[in-house]
Order: structure tokens, then C-alpha cells, then sequence
């Protein structure tokens, strides 16, 4: 063991100690309480680079970056250094009755500097959900101040992900969530996705017309709602939680020809894609749209500690602040100066270590090779990927493209010999889904790559011993 390292831990219990007190009292976010129980969930212990470490010792490659967020990857110095630093100095402080803390002023000057042309301001939430909480309340403040306060309604498309509280999950297109708790709230409708696998590789058209026409879903749905009661649309860059569905390239210009259109507002949820993801620091840049709002949270602080927000443009920036009075709306966490430490350092890593143009210019391209690569397996009937995410989506036959029945959960049973040799990737269905650090070297994008390939190869040879396939 490693005794350098200071640890938190009071006690040392075994996997079954730990499995037992989490079954009695932890209630899991996304989970059956009742399945997880029987089952004992898997503890990580500790984690460095690219790697976890869990309860049993075992060494797993962490291809999902913690949950789509640990950029600089696991045990940088300088976070850890600068949470230390704050908190001794300043744990906390609200930004409420007129005060603020330096670390929240740095930062949001910092992000000015980092993102798109015409984004000066921020509003900061501790997280993701919390960001499209405030996005909801600012788009329609923006609209009242405009006089048009009937344009109320927010555009969002099924299978998106936006988050998990009432607004968040509403926004979101997880039709799984809104069967819970009486949602979307009101003013809040969903389009399709540009799901170009899903929506059969339509014949006669091309994934360009196909991008074209998903586009065209918005303004069918803007006429139908009403031109003057539709206040914003909101999507992410490249889906993420969906199953990293990267749209043809004509949809997100020609999503923004029509906000432009019809005046409408454009919210890009960057929670996911921002910081690098996609090789440019905003995936709104990697797809050459102009939003209005962006929302980001997970890889601001590469996930070492909560932090979320807004980046207000300059179209709502001045109607907020030169018409706007009090904006009635607010977080004890908004700007915390530790979160906000934490992201200074994360951010001047990135920019130190060029973490952005690697994506960019080496392991973006890299491993969209790797992906084409891959995409001749027989299993694979689709390999995309957009910087440093990529899907892979699972099918029973090759040539038609036609999947396997949801009920055999063949995505899960793939992700099975992930975890058992080693691997951590997501199954979104039959979609197998990566996300990693944007540290990484190119040996170890191979080594990724060889698990990925000797797992596709356990699940195909799995799928052939049940007699699921021929
Ligand atoms: N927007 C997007 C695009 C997200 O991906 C949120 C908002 C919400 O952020 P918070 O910080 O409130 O969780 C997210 C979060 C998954 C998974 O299964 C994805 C997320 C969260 C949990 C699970 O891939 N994304």
C-alpha cells in the first residue's frame, strides 16, 4: 500500500463489509435499490492517471472518465493543491448581498477568456441540472424584459440528457424520467434526435439530407407551437448520456439558421462537451453554431469537486444587466470559492498542457482511426466518434443493421466482460460508449483499444454459446 498518499479513511472493512453498510443505508442515484442490494455494488477505492482502483485491488482503465467529467484525469497536484490552499485560506463565502471571493472573480474572467467570441459573463450553479435550472429561469427573464412574455416555451429533443432535477429533467428527453414525478413541467417540448442509426440509415437519403431534415423538426415543431410563444432551443453538442450520438454535419448549422429565423434563443448544453471534449474548448465551436447560453459543469473541474454554471452571451448578458434589475435567482454554492479554485487550476492545466489541441490534432484523429477500425467487427454496425468520445453500437446482423431484442440486454452483457477484464465502459442499450481522459497517451489509447477488442470478442463469442447468434 501506498502510505505517502493521506487517506480520509477511519476504517479499512472488507468488499462484503462495505457492500453491506452501502445496501443499509445508501440509496444510489439511477438505481434499483432492491437488485443492487443482492448484488453489492463495486467500491473504488482509489484512482491515479487514467486508472481506478477497486475494494478487491483490482486495476481498471477508466474509459468513462469518472462520469464524463475527470479531463485531466485522477491525482493532479494542482487541483489538489489548490482545493488545499483555498480551504485553509477560505473555505467558503456566498457571493449573495453584494460580496464575492477572488477565486470567483478570477474564474469567471478566466472563462471569458476560454470561451466562444461574445461570452463575457457568468452566472455559476454546483452543477449540471442546476445550470439548465438557471438557463430556464434566465431565457424566460430575457423574454419578459423583451416585452414578449408569452414566449414561454423551451425546445428540446427526446433522448437528450440535461439533467435530473424538475427543470433538468424536463428538458431532458428521457421519456423513463418524466414517467416519474409528473413530467415535463409546463412549457417544455421534445423533437426527435438526429439519430441517423435509429432512424433506420433511411434509404435514398444521404446522412447530409438526413442532418437537414432532423434540423427541419425544430421549425416544424416552432410553427406548431407558435413562432411568438417559443422562447429558446436546447441540445447538446454531440449527445452524451443518449449514447454519444454525433449528428451529420449539415444539422447544428442549419439548427441555428433557424433560431436565427425566428429570433429564437439557442442553448448549447456543454455539461459534457465543453473543456475540450471535442477538440475545441466548446463542442458549439467543433459544430460552428452561435449560441446564446452555454451550459457547463463535470470537466470545469475536471469532477474533483461540484461546480456548474451558465456563460451568458451578449444578447441576454445586456438585456439582464442594463434592463433587468434584480434577478431573483440563486445558489448558496453559486461561486464557491474552493469549486472555483479547483477549476482555476484545472483550467490552466488544460491550457498548459494543450490538452485541447491534442484532442484536436493527434488523439481525436487517432482514435477515430482506431474506430474505423473497429467498425469491421462483425458485432459493429456503427463506430462514430467526435474528439475524445466515441459509440459503438452493437447489432445482430451487419449487413441490414438490425439489432438484437432490448430484452436479451446484450449492451450490458458486453459491459459485463468490460468490468471483468478490466475496462470501464457505458452501455447506453446495445450502444457501447467511451469518454476518456484527455490525457492520455497513444499507448495507452492501444491498450484501451485491445480491451475493446478482446471484449467485443468475449460478447460475440458469449452471444454464440446462448445461441443468439449464428
Ligand atoms: N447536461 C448534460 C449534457 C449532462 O450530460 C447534466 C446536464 C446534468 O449534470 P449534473 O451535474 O446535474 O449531473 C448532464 C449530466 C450517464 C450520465 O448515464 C450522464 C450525466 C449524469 C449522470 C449520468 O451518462 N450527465
Amino acid at each position: 500500500m501506498n502510505t505517502t498518499r493521506p487517506t480520509t479513511r477511519t476504517t479499512a472493512r472488507t468488499t462484503q463489509e462495505w457492500q453491506a453498510a452501502d445496501a443499509a443505508h445508501f440509496l444510489h442515484p439511477f438505481t434499483d435499490f432492491q437488485a443492487l442490494a443482492k448484488k453489492g455494488s463495486r467500491i473504488i477505492t482509489r484512482a491515479d492517471n487514467i486508472y481506478l482502483t477497486d475494494s478487491e485491488g483490482a486495476r481498471i482503465l477508466d474509459a468513462m472518465s469518472g462520469l464524463w467529467c475527470v479531463n485531466v484525469g485522477y491525482g493532479q497536484q494542482a487541483l489538489i493543491d489548490a482545493a488545499t490552499r483555498q480551504l485553509q485560506e477560505l473555505p467558503f463565502y456566498n457571493s449573495f448581498f453584494q460580496t464575492t471571493t477572488p477565486p470567483a472573480i478570477e474564474l469567471a474572467e478566466l472563462l471569458a477568456q476560454v470561451s466562444p467570441p461574445g461570452f463575457q459573463h457568468v452566472f455559476f450553479s454546483g452543477s449540471g441540472s442546476e445550470g439548465n435550472d438557471t438557463v430556464v429561469r434566465m431565457v424566460r427573464r430575457y423574454w419578459d424584459l423583451q416585452g414578449q412574455p408569452d414566449r414561454q416555451v423551451i425546445i428540446s429533443r427526446w433522448n437528450g440528457y440535461h439533467g435530473s432535477t424538475m427543470a433538468g429533467a424536463s428538458l431532458g428527453g428521457m421519456a423513463y424520467m418524466h414517467a416519474q414525478g409528473g413530467l415535463p413541467i409546463p412549457g417544455i417540448t421534445h423533437i426527435e434526435q438526429p439519430h441517423w442509426f435509429l432512424h433506420g440509415r433511411p434509404k435514398g437519403l444521404s446522412r447530409e439530407d438526413f442532418g437537414k431534415q432532423a434540423a427541419g423538426w425544430l421549425e416544424q415543431k416552432i410553427l406548431e407551437v407558435g413562432p411568438d410563444k417559443v422562447a429558446a432551443f436546447i441540445g447538446e453538442p454531440v449527445q452524451g448520456a443518449g449514447g454519444v450520438i454525433v449528428p451529420p454535419e449539415t444539422y447544428w448549422p442549419e439548427i441555428q439558421r433557424i433560431c436565427d429565423q425566428y429570433g429564437i434563443l439557442l442553448v448549447s448544453d456543454e455539461v459534457i462537451c465543453g473543456f475540450g471534449r471535442t477538440g475545441r474548448w466548446f463542442g458549439c465551436e467543433t459544430m460552428g453554431t452561435r449560441p446564446d447560453l452555454i451550459t457547463f459543469a463535470k470537466g470545469v473541474t475536471s469532477g474533483y469537486i461540484p461546480l456548474g454554471g451558465v456563460l451568458v452571451g451578449e444578447r441576454v448578458a445586456k438585456a439582464l444587466i442594463e434592463q433587468g434589475g434584480e434577478f431573483e435567482h440563486g445558489y448558496t454554492y453559486s461561486g464557491h470559492p474552493v469549486a472555483c479554485a479547483v477549476a482555476l487550476a484545472n483550467i490552466r492545466l488544460i491550457q498548459e498542457q494543450k490538452l485541447v489541441e491534442r484532442v484536436h490534432d493527434d488523439l481525436g484523429p487517432y482514435l477515430a482511426d482506431a474506430f474505423r477500425e473497429l467498425s469491421a467487427h462483425p458485432l459493429v454496425g456503427e463506430a462514430q466518434t467526435c474528439g475524445l468520445m466515441g459509440a459503438l453500437q452493437l447489432v445482430k446482423d451487419k449487413a441490414s443493421g438490425s439489432g438484437f431484442a432490448p430484452e436479451l440486454e446484450v449492451g450490458m452483457l458486453c459491459r459485463g466482460h468490460c468490468f471483468g477484464n478490466g475496462l470501464i465502459m457505458r452501455a447506453v442499450g446495445d450502444r457501447m460508449i467511451i469518454a476518456p481522459p484527455l490525457v492520455m497517451t497513444r499507448a495507452q489509447i492501444d491498450e484501451m483499444l485491445a480491451l475493446i477488442r478482446l471484449c467485443l470478442d468475449l460478447t460475440l463469442a458469449d452471444l454464440q454459446s446462448r445461441g443468439w447468434l449464428a
